[in-house]
C-alpha cells in the first residue's frame, strides 16, 4: 500500500492533499485539477512567500503514533539567528514554560501551571513596555489578553485536544500521575496592535508534551531543543 493509499483509506485524505499541494508548490508545480485542495494550496503558498530575513516562523506540529497524539511548537528565526529583541521575548516565554512545567505535579490543580506561566509573561510584558501597572492587577483585569489570548495547555491523548474535564463542579481538577497535557505559553505582538512598534510582528510560542509522574512530570518532547542557543546551533547545521 502506498502512502497515498494509506491516507486515502482514512479521514486524513484532505491533510494528505494539503501536504502534497504544499510540496508541489515548492517545486513550482500547481496541482489545480483537484478543487478540494485549491484553497489549502493558496493558503500555504501565500504563507511560504511571506517569509523574510529577520522574521520568525512558528511551527505548531501534530503527530500520531500507535494511536496517541503529540503536539509540539517551536519558534525559529528565518535567518538562523534571533535578534536581541526577539531573544528577549523568547527568554520570557521560555521562563514561563519552565515555571509552568515545574508546576505540573500531583497535588497541584489544572490551573497552577497556567498561573505560574501567566505571572512571568505579564511581568515580561511590563519589562518590555507593552503593559504598565502592577502584575496582580494586570492579571485580574485580563489586560494581557491582546498578547496572550489562549490558555497554557490542554489534555493530550487519543486526540490532540483530548477529552476530559478541566474542572469538577467549580473546582479545578487535581493533577494525577499518568495524565498527559501540553504546556504552551506564548507572546504575540500583532502588526498594527497596541504594543510598542518595535515589538510588532514578533510572535513566540513554545509547546511541549508532558506526563504527570509520582513527583513531578516527564517531558516527552525534550529531544527537540527549546534553548535559543541550541535552536540557532541546530539551524546552523542545516
Ligand atoms: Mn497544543
Amino acid at each position: 500500500m502506498t502512502i497515498e493509499e494509506q491516507f486515502e483509506s482514512t479521514d486524513l485524505a484532505p491533510l494528505a492533499g494539503a501536504i502534497q499541494a504544499a510540496c508541489a508548490s515548492l517545486e513550482g508545480d500547481v496541482p489545480s485539477e483537484d478543487p478540494r485542495y485549491e484553497g489549502r494550496f493558496v493558503d500555504i503558498k501565500q504563507e511560504i512567500d511571506k517569509l523574510q530575513d529577520g522574521d520568525l516562523v512558528l511551527v505548531d506540529a501534530g503527530g500520531e503514533y500507535a494511536g496517541y497524539a503529540a503536539d509540539i511548537t517551536r519558534t525559529f528565526p528565518v535567518n538562523g539567528r534571533f535578534s536581541a529583541l526577539q531573544r528577549e521575548v523568547y527568554d520570557i516565554v521560555l521562563a514561563a514554560q519552565n515555571a509552568a512545567i515545574a508546576a505540573v505535579r500531583p497535588g497541584n490543580h489544572w490551573d497552577h501551571p497556567h498561573q505560574a506561566a501567566l505571572r512571568i509573561l505579564v511581568q515580561g510584558l511590563v519589562d518590555l513596555g507593552a503593559l504598565s501597572g502592577e502584575v496582580d492587577h494586570l492579571i485580574e483585569t485580563g489586560a494581557f489578553k491582546p498578547f496572550f489570548m489562549h490558555r497554557t495547555g490542554h489534555w493530550l491523548g487519543r486526540d490532540v485536544h483530548d477529552v476530559g474535564d478541566y474542572k469538577i463542579g467549580e473546582e479545578w481538577r487535581e493533577l494525577e500521575p499518568g495524565m498527559a497535557l501540553t504546556v504552551e505559553p506564548g507572546l504575540y505582538f500583532a502588526p498594527g496592535g497596541q504594543a510598542p512598534e518595535r515589538l510588532q510582528g514578533i510572535g513566540i510560542r513554545i509547546e511541549d508534551d508532558v506526563v504527570v509522574t509520582a513527583d513531578g512530570c516527564e517531558i516527552l518532547t525534550d529531544d527537540v531543543p527549546t534553548d535559543p542557543d541550541a535552536i540557532e546551533e541546530l539551524m546552523a547545521h542545516e
